[in-house]
């Protein structure tokens, strides 16, 4: 066997530690679409009590848990607020278009951080030529802004304008428990400002399956049924919401470690010619940086022949992701690796 690849894709990747694989092989299972799988409404009880949530709703993934927020708080015809770099602009198969009739109106973050004044700047006046405007958006750590962290202060001004607007709310906490330890400010700090937030335990938190969406009693249940409509109504799935639950009481602690290999990491491509990075810009587990004069695909590609397997973002834009799946010996190989094929050949 070669030395194991040193997998920096994404915090998506990690495997499961063999103490969850444990806790997912005892789980107690019945049957999620009757309701009456034990470890499944364990999981959405202690998820809704982290975030300070009346409720939540465990479904397969990120990309679900905020599909079913915009439709369940919006109807066909409307339009929603975002950042223009969001997860649910960029990533989602245009799922606000194709499943719930919304378009999506951009607003220019710095980083994926808008202001209070860009929401107002965004409304209009009640007119027939305009798509009523329904639900905001943030997400929180933001991907596309290099996992920044939204400031609690500026995340409830922007809260403010929106509710002063009529209009309803979500968190796309995809990395919210990132944000948390990072900032010191509990994921439920966060999460109150919101009509619905969905959280991700396939992440940073390690577990192979699962996302949630959390809020008022109403709104989950009405997710409940579109949950169902989408296709995600899981049966015995106590299986994989064991492992989620586990990496909810033993892995968000850890995430700490992740954020200082992110830095190390950060500084070490600082120190190299050819690329641009902004090290202060790294508060979390993401490292995204610039090759000014080479191809990222290509830089890619020679990377993933040593072993070393990053994201081209970008023409010229490279991302790293730090999580359970890499270790700190890891981090140092990978610095070394990307030197070297930043040194050879274009
Ligand atoms: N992000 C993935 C890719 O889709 C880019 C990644 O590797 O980072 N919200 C945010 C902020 C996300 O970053 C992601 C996944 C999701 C939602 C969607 O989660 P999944 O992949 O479970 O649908």
């Amino acid at each position: 066997m070669g030395t194991p690849e040193i997998d920096l894709r994404s915090d998506t990747v990690t495997k499961p530690t063999p103490e969850m694989r444990r806790a997912m092989a005892e789980a107690v299972v019945g049957d999620d679409v009757f309701g009456d799988d034990p470890t499944v409404l364990a999981l959405e009880r202690r998820t809704a009590e982290v975030l300070g949530q009346e409720a939540a709703l465990f479904v397969p993934s990120g990309t679900m848990a905020n599909q079913l927020a915009v439709r369940c708080q919006t109807q066909a015809g409307d339009e929603m607020l975002l950042d223009a770099e969001s997860h649910i602009y960029w990533y989602e198969g245009g799922g606000p278009a194709a499943l719930s009739g919304v378009s999506c109106r951009v607003l220019p973050g710095v980083r994926g951080v808008f202001t209070a004044g860009d929401v107002r700047a965004a409304l209009r006046p009640a007119d027939v030529h305009f798509p009523p405007t329904r639900l905001l958006a943030i997400e929180n750590t933001h991907n596309r802004g290099g996992g920044r962290v939204w400031p609690l202060e500026s995340l409830r001004d922007v809260c403010e304008a929106a509710r002063e607007a009529g209009l309803r709310t979500h968190l796309d906490g995809a990395r919210l428990w990132n944000a948390a330890v990072a900032s010191g400010v509990p994921e439920a700090a966060y999460a109150r400002e919101f009509d619905s937030v969905s959280v991700c335990f396939s992440k940073g938190l390690g577990a192979p399956v699962g996302s949630a969406l959390a809020g008022g009693r109403e709104l989950i249940e009405r997710a409940r049924r579109f949950r169902k409509q989408f296709g995600g109504g899981m049966r015995q799935a106590g299986i994989i919401a064991a492992g989620a639950l586990h990496a909810l009481q033993h892995h968000r602690a850890r995430l700490a470690e992740d954020h200082a290999h992110a830095q190390r990491l950060a500084r070490g491509l600082a120190e190299m010619p050819g690329v641009h990075i902004a090290v202060e810009a790294v508060e979390t587990n993401m490292v995204y940086f610039d090759v000014p004069h080479r191809d990222a695909r290509e830089v890619a590609a020679r990377l993933k022949e040593k072993g070393v397997l990053v994201l081209a973002t970008g023409e010229h834009t490279l991302r790293a992701v730090a999580s359970l799946a890499v270790e700190a010996d890891g981090i140092e190989r990978a610095i070394g690796q990307i030197s070297r094929v930043l040194a050879g050949p274009a």
